[in-house]
């Protein structure tokens, strides 16, 4: 209830979060912009060159700087939110190469290709275009691997769909040392860079191309994502990775997804880690030392959902199939909307997993009106309906017992992101339980 007044009276800023902080002053009362409009706004930020080593049980203090002060200001998170980046690449998922050198590109009523130059190589990939009825431009939903994903309602909520076979920029079945696409064309075919931030370089390409084509069938000011299963785990990093993406929708997206890491490891059933890491090159090479030791690792996905603050972000979970392990998707999403709400925003993130039909990947009624509030509201700015956690009683998770550290009051230290309020917050996700 507290939050819900705090997101009421929070501005929603227009201006880009990357301006000098005294250049914020566009506040719209009315409108949600909280994708700062650049890939990464920490890229000149201190990050840590090694990664310290780590044995915490329960999920990491998200507040907590590596030099071991908290942060204390909604400006600090800016940095803050670069070393669990970098912390990220490193441990989890792989490095994300910056833009390249060259991106160029068309775009059409059906049709987008990219082609990229880098460090002396080239690749080109290309994704299909649906647009909806009515006259453009329109924003667009990347829709990862075509599965799962509710094309109708997002075209009927007047956004455009890009559907984007991720495979063409990095491909299953491959060894380590020897990973396909256009990802690996560039940066080499026994990159340590797993497929699922090879997928989100290749949404980051996509959106570069939508920037320069100037704007007339598709705008690049409000661009979302989504995919279920294995092409959920790439939506979560993609919307993760690129700070332009405006709302990130994983669905059913698993272990290597959402799902806490640590909380992986002893929900029952749920796909074990070492598991996620051999079944394909999804996550990093570099995972591969921490699938028996999760403690070790210096960031948990509670801080991956962090990253998205304070993005719109849709978290859709199915609590019939074990092996999602939806139990710790609820940890992580509790763990991160801490940071959401740290941040003023704490209607900007919604998780939902309270749905009846227990098909991986089937299509949902539930998720059919929160998908269309939150495309209206991250997309078109033009609804304010707040997140909402509807957690299933089949895989509830608590965050008590998983922290040890209490969610800061942050000063406004140079402006806060600003989630658009709206009446009411429906959905403060609490923390489960008193601690
Ligand atoms: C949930 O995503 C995966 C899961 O991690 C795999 O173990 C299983 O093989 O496939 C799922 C999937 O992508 O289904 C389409």
């Amino acid at each position: 209830v507290l939050a819900a007044v705090v997101s009421l009276a929070a501005p929603s800023l227009t201006a880009r979060a990357d301006a000098p902080s005294g250049a914020r002053s566009d506040v719209r009362a009315e409108a949600v912009q909280a994708a700062p409009g650049v890939e990464n706004d920490g890229a000149g930020c201190p990050v840590p060159g090694t990664v310290p080593s780590t044995n915490d049980a329960k999920l990491p203090d998200p507040f907590r700087r590596v030099d071991g002060t908290r942060i204390s200001t909604t400006s600090d998170w800016r940095c803050r939110r670069a070393e669990i980046k970098e912390l990220a690449e490193r441990s989890v998922y792989g490095k994300k190469h910056a833009k390249p050198a060259s991106v160029t590109g068309t775009v059409s009523a059906s049709t987008l290709t990219v082609n990229v130059t880098d460090q002396g190589k080239s690749a080109s990939f290309s994704a299909k275009v649906e647009l909806p009825s009515g006259t453009g431009p329109f924003p667009a939903v990347v829709v990862i691997g075509g599965l799962g994903a509710d094309t109708a309602t997002i075209k009927a909520s007047g956004a455009a769909v890009i559907n984007f076979d991720p495979y063409t920029v990095g491909r299953e079945g491959t060894a380590r040392n020897n990973k396909q696409g256009a990802f690996y064309s560039v940066y080499g075919s026994s990159s340590g860079t797993g497929l699922l931030m090879a997928w989100s370089w290749g949404v980051s390409r996509i959106i570069d191309v939508i920037e320069q084509s100037g704007g007339s069938m598709l705008t690049a000011d409000a661009t979302g994502v989504t995919g279920c299963s294995r092409f959920g785990k790439g939506a979560f990093v993609a919307g993760a990775f690129d700070q332009r993406i405006a709302l990130t929708m994983p669905i059913e997206s698993g272990s290597g997804g959402a799902p806490a890491f640590r909380g992986l490891a002893s929900e029952s059933g749920a796909q074990p880690l070492s598991s996620a890491y051999s079944e394909q090159p999804w996550l990093g090479d570099a995972f591969g030392s921490y699938t028996g030791n999760p403690a070790a690792l210096p960031v948990d996905t509670h801080e991956i959902v962090a990253m998205v603050a304070p993005r719109g972000l849709f978290l859709m979970e199915n609590p019939h199939v074990d092996w999602l392990g939806a139990r710790s998707g609820s940890v992580a999403a509790l763990g991160g909307a801490e940071v959401y709400k740290a941040l003023g925003v704490p209607g900007n993130i919604s998780y939902w997993s309270d749905v009846q039909d227990g098909t991986h990947c089937a299509a949902r009624s539930e998720w059919r009106t929160p998908l269309q509030q939150n495309i209206q509201k991250y997309l078109l700015h033009s609804g304010s309906a707040s997140g909402v956690f509807r957690v299933s009683p089949l895989k509830s998770g608590s965050l008590s017992g998983w922290r040890d550290w209490q969610t800061p009051a942050l000063t406004e230290g140079g402006g806060t992101p600003g989630d658009g309020g709206g009446p009411g917050n429906g959905g403060d996700p609490g923390d489960g339980g008193g601690s």
